[in-house]
């Protein structure tokens, strides 16, 4: 079954679907149904709801096997949570890399419901000398770029015990309904404030292991070189996500009246900690000033602001960037890190527009 997207949606890929949010659409705090962006590496897996089952294994007391009933009868939570791909915004790197070409929609906020992973894991009884939980997704193929896949394998994904028994959710609704097709159902994992790839859709395995896992999507793909103490560079996987500020409107590349007054909208997300400051820039980066931040601060949800510009008077091109800083003190750099290759793209990002 295809669901059939909005028009609105940038398809970036036709099949397997990625599709991206049209980020200057922004208006509500919860992306509209059906526009929440889209990343997947292969065809999506067709799982029937009654036979899908949830095998939990690994370094436990005991083995589960769930059902889809099974996780409905425990205690609910629901949460609110901004996924952004880790390579969101990777047009605007320069030089061009491989991957997907997102511009500024690979990024959207939803209410999500299910259970804490931390339930499940009680109920199967941790053992001692566990140190990572490895989610597995039903979905599998093969890849010959940006790297080879050793065959066929599956989307697999390891979390650290701590953050797997913290706040990751198994969800089975999404805004309220069942999950898509296209966003894991009938149950994926929400991990709060990292990047998408921790989210495994289309969850039908839950393994605890005492290594840290070194499948392909967790050190070919979406892992960086990361400079720790004198040594160089280790590759590490990708987690937490960078504070970030966006532009929506102006869309980039749009003709706005000279003289007048523009309301300069976006939102600004981070990681583990809350958005507390977010300043514009409408020359090029000479100059800043602070935005208003239009949502309450909450943790893991971006964060809506905008910015009264008067546009200027003259005709001609001007270059907008926004830039967030975070509770944690950390905001945005003034470059692309090159170890950090494809992905966490995180500078501000220059949107050119026309005045006339
Ligand atoms: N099983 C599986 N889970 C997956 C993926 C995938 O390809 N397969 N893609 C990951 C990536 S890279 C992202 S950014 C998010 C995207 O979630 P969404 O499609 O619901 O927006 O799902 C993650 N979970
Ligand atoms: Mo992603």
């Amino acid at each position: 079954m295809a669901d059939t997207p909005p028009p609105e949606m940038i398809v970036r890929q036709a099949s397997p679907a990625n599709l991206e949010f049209p980020f200057h659409t922004l208006s509500e705090r919860l992306t509209p149904p059906g526009m929440f962006y889209v990343r997947s590496h292969f065809p999506v897996p067709q799982l029937d709801a009654a036979e899908w089952r949830l095998e939990v294994g690994g370094l436990t007391e005991q083995p589960l096997c769930l059902s889809l009933a099974d996780l409905e009868a425990m205690t609910p939570r629901t949460l609110t949570a901004t996924l952004e791909c880790a390579g969101n915004s990777r047009s605007f790197l320069r030089p061009k890399v491989e991957g997907v070409a997102w511009e500024l929609g690979a990024v959207s906020t939803a209410e999500w419901t299910g259970v804490p992973l931390a339930a499940v894991l009680e109920r199967a009884g941790v053992l001692p000398g566990a140190v990572e939980v490895v989610l597995c997704g039903a979905d599998r193929g093969c890849l010959e770029e940006p790297a080879k896949t050793p065959g066929v394998i599956a989307y697999e994904r390891s979390l650290p015990l701590g953050k797997a028994q913290n706040d990751v959710l198994l969800v089975y609704a999404m805004n309220g309904q069942p999950l898509t097709p296209q966003h894991g159902f009938p149950v994926r994992a929400i991990v709060p404030g990292w990047y998408g790839m921790a989210s495994v859709k289309w969850l039908t395995g839950i393994y605890v292991t005492n290594t840290p896992f070194q499948g392909f999507f967790q050190t070919l793909d979406y892992s960086y070189w990361q400079h720790r103490g004198p040594l160089s560079p280790q590759m590490t996987p990708l987690s937490v996500m960078r504070v970030k500020a966006q532009i929506a409107r102006p869309a980039p590349g749009e003709t706005l009246a000279a003289g007048q007054p523009y309301i300069i909208t976006g939102a600004a997300w981070t990681g583990e900690a809350e958005i507390t400051r977010v300043e514009v820039s409408t020359d090029g980066g000479l100059h800043w000033a602070e935005a208003e931040l239009t949502d309450p601060a909450e943790s893991h949800v971006w964060r809506r602001w905008r910015f009264a510009w008067q546009t200027p008077s003259t005709p001609g091109k001007a270059t907008l960037l926004a830039r967030a800083t975070d509770s944690a003190g950390c905001t945005q750099p003034t470059q692309h890190a090159p170890g950090q290759g494809k992905y966490m793209i995180t500078f501000p990002l220059p949107i050119a527009v026309r005045v006339e």
